[in-house]
């Protein structure tokens, strides 16, 4: 049987990850489990990696003619897979179109009914379940029996929606990375989970499930010797947490040499990470580190349920940049009963912190998370102003206001914030670095906020 596994194309490219240096991980994963189940005819068309538009996917799987084509999608990006999904039932109308990835995972009822060129939709991890639905279209049977899945039958929409998750990841294969053109940076997960509960963040499974270190390990030797990438990108959503095994993870690392072969990064809490960890991280390898502090003002912290404060984040970003590793910091405008007080406590915070590179991104409704039902219900303050997906996007989106602080006011302080880490702390060669990477960000910006205007 063929199949294809597509990214698709992104709606623009303004925002770094448009232009990613880096390969799909969840399709890498999706690949290799379908080979370890005998399927092996299988093209994947990474189009955002390979900068490829809709016309030179839908050329390449022309060529290829798969039976069944798999697309990815987290939220602002299912427009995009659909709108694939309609020229490839044009092209190749025998082709049955699965999509799958975040959105529909929280979503799949609604995103069957929404757009018409998906016939299934396979939510959560796809390792398992993928297959056994590969399985049960080549062979003709019931696919009722298939484990989070969203089908059709006549007009209605059949749920065999169970929301479980891969508890022992290391019987699954590595990903198949030899599937894709050789990239800059590689993905690793060694563990996948979250137990935090963020009212901005849906988590892929409240339990942290971790891998062996020694499987993590296997696979990162095989990616750095086989693929030589520059950098590998430690995707876990809490890294360190599970302090013991982070240590012989690390440990490891510096036996097999990863610190004179590759460099590596990840994103932390302030709530998990300690100044031996950030030590032991460095002398593994690590040469930067994200931190989540979402707000400078310590009530909001408290009610996103995120569960740190104020002057642990403080600490940690210190001792991070004492270790010499590059800082990144994250935060979010437009939290809950925001005020422009309790955003600028935002911005000062931000500037205070000095972090090597300082995200602010607007808040998003994602759904299946606490802030998506208060803008429905227009809680907290909020107006629900995006006009479909494509705007649930939290630097360039335009999915959220206050009912009274305009959208181009929040964007305008967002604006002022990115330009007032640097130059009140007198990092004005930094600045002009800054400005000449996101380039395209800016001008997208400014252009957005013209169009926004006429
Ligand atoms: C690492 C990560 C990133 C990385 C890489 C993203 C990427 N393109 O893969 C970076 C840092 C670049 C990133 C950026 C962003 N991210 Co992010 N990210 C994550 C994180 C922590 C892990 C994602 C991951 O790789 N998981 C591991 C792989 C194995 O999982 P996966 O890709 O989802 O694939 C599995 C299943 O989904 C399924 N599956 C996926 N596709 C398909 C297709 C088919 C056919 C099938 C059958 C199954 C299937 O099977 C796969 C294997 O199990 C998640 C958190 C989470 N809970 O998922 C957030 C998350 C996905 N990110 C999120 C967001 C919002 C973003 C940004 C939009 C933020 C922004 N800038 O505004 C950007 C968008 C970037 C982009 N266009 O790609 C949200 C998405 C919410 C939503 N509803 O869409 C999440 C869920 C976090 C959250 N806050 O809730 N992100």
């Amino acid at each position: 049987m063929k199949i294809a596994l597509v990214n698709p194309p992104p709606l623009h490219r303004i925002e770094r990850d448009d232009l990613p240096s880096y390969p799909h991980l969840g399709l890498a994963y999706l690949a290799a489990s379908l080979g370890k189940n005998g399927f092996c005819e299988i093209l994947i068309v990474d189009a955002k990696l390979e900068r490829k538009n809709i016309n030179d996917v839908l050329r390449d799987l022309t060529i290829f003619h798969p039976e069944v084509l798999g697309i990815t999608a987290m939220t602002h990006e299912i427009i995009q897979a659909s709108k694939l999904a309609e020229q490839v039932k044009k092209n190749l109308p025998l082709c049955k179109i699965v999509i799958g990835g975040v959105h529909v995972s929280i979503l799949p009822q609604r995103t069957l009914e929404e757009f018409s060129s998906f016939d299934y939709g396979l939510c959560n991890e796809g390792e398992k379940s993928f297959p056994l639905l590969m399985n049960a279209l080549s062979q003709k049977r019931e696919i009722g029996a298939v484990p989070n899945l969203a089908y059709r039958t006549g007009n209605s929409i059949n749920l065999t929606f169970q929301a479980d998750w891969i508890d022992d990841l290391d019987s699954i294969a590595f990903p198949a990375w030899n599937r894709f053109p050789k990239a800059r940076e590689y993905p690793i997960l060694t563990s996948r989970g979250c137990p935090f509960q963020c009212n901005f963040c849906h988590p892929y499974g409240r339990k942290v499930r971790d891998r062996a270190p020694e499987k993590a390990i296997e696979e990162l030797d095989w990616v750095v010797s086989t693929f030589k990438p520059d950098i590998i990108n430690v995707y876990d959503e809490t890294f360190g947490i599970d302090r013991e095994r982070t240590v012989r993870l690390l440990d490891m690392m510096k036996e097999r040499k990863i610190p004179q072969r590759v460099k590596w990064y990840a994103y932390t809490r302030v709530n998990i990470a300690t100044e031996d960890l950030l030590k032991r991280m460095k002398d593994a390898g690590a040469f930067m580190v994200g931190f989540g502090i979402e707000t400078g003002n310590e009530e909001i912290l408290k009610k996103s349920k995120k569960n740190i404060n104020l002057k642990r984040a403080e600490e940690l970003v210190f001792i991070a940049k004492k270790l010499g590793l590059v800082t990144q910091t994250y935060f979010i405008l437009g939290h809950p009963y925001e005020t422009l007080e309790t955003m600028n406590d935002t911005v000062n915070f931000a500037v205070k912190l000095n972090g090597d590179l300082t995200c602010f991104g607007i808040m998003v409704p994602y759904p299946g998370t606490k802030i998506y039902e208060m803008a429905i219900k227009g809680e907290g303050g909020y107006r629900l102003i995006a006009k479909n997906w494509n705007d649930y996007n939290k630097q360039i989106g335009h999915a959220l206001e206050f009912v009274n602080i305009p959208r181009e006011k929040i964007e305008r302080i967002q604006l002022y914030a990115y330009i007032k880490v640097f130059l009140e702390n007198h990092r004005y060669l930094d600045f002009i670095k800054f400005c000449w990477s996101y380039r395209r960000q800016a001008v997208g910006f400014i252009l957005k906020h013209f169009l926004n205007k006429w």
